[in-house]
């Protein structure tokens, strides 16, 4: 099975490219070999992560891969769903993680680009938020980590409006910090992570767990919670759920009854 995901140390930089043509949809195959790649990719010898598209990519990543979300009754984003683990994964690796990216970035991936301690984009690239598009209930773990990164009204346009969205207004609203002409992106990104590879890497990894614990600190109730994922199980038992997997698959745009 070819590798989805290669790896290229540079000084202490290890640079992962997910490779899945022709969308980089997010597979479990290929969430497998990006959370083993960053595995190898530990302090000391490794102080910052880079994670990125081939070079020109025109679509970052397509997001979940649509086909193996579950067709009947059952959660499609729960807790050890594949881009679970990978948010978790690079959420809690001990180094800093940068995204670059270069292209499209759709649903889920963008919760996984948006996960990486910080992004740096090409000013051509662009970020939608889907599952209002797909009748995805997404889940509470996946929202709380798109309102850490922006203000509430932002999300909710992403949301809602489930349209692809310029570098340059995500930027405007805190999410990117960094957005150059692609030609640029590249050394841009090297030298942000030769700038992070100066640092303690100890320092580095308890700042960023302190950083994790403290925005993942939300009081909720049992009660709230359980209710909260009766909600969502209406969404995933509907049949605009099924509607929109169905449209999906015959490339049409769905029809939502709201039922
Ligand atoms: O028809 P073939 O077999 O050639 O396959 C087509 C697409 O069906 C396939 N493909 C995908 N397969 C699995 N999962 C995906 N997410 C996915 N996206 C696309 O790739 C082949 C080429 O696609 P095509 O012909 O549309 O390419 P294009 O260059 O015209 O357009 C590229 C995109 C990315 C703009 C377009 O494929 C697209 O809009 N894809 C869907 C993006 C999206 O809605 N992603 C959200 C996935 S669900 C998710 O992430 C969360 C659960 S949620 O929804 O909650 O956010």
């Amino acid at each position: 099975m070819t590798a989805r995901v290669t790896v290229d140390v540079r000084e202490s930089v290890a640079w992962l490219t997910i490779s899945d043509p022709p969308v980089n949809a997010l597979s479990a195959t290929l969430i497998r070999h990006l959370t083993g790649a960053l595995d190898e990719a530990q302090p000391p010898a490794i102080l910052a992560v880079v994670l990125r598209a081939p070079a020109g990519s025109r679509v970052f990543s397509a997001g979940h891969d649509v086909s193996e979300l579950p067709r009947h009754g059952r959660d499609p984003l729960t807790y050890d769903d594949p881009l679970r683990l990978a948010v978790r994964r690079i959420e809690t690796h001990p180094t800093p993680v940068i995204a670059m990216v270069e292209g499209s970035v759709w649903g889920g991936a963008c919760e996984l680009v948006l996960s990486c301690d910080l992004v740096v984009a090409a000013d051509t690239s662009t970020f939608a938020l889907t599952p209002a598009r797909l009748g995805v209930p997404y889940d509470m773990a996946g929202t709380l980590n798109l309102l850490k990164v922006t203000e509430m009204h932002f999300v909710k346009e992403m949301l809602f409006t489930a349209q692809p969205i310029p570098a340059t207004r995500m930027a405007a609203y805190g999410v990117l910090n960094r957005v150059v002409p692609a030609d640029e992106l590249e050394a841009t990104t090297a030298e942000l992570a030769a700038d992070i590879a100066t640092g303690s890497p100890l320092v580095h990894q308890v700042m960023k767990e302190e950083l994790r614990v403290l925005a993942n600190a939300h009081q909720m109730t049992p009660e709230t919670h359980e209710r909260i994922q009766a909600e969502r199980r209406r969404v995933y038992d509907s049949e605009d759920y099924r509607e929109g997997l169905r449209a999906f698959a015959e490339k049409r745009p769905p029809v939502f009854r709201g039922r």
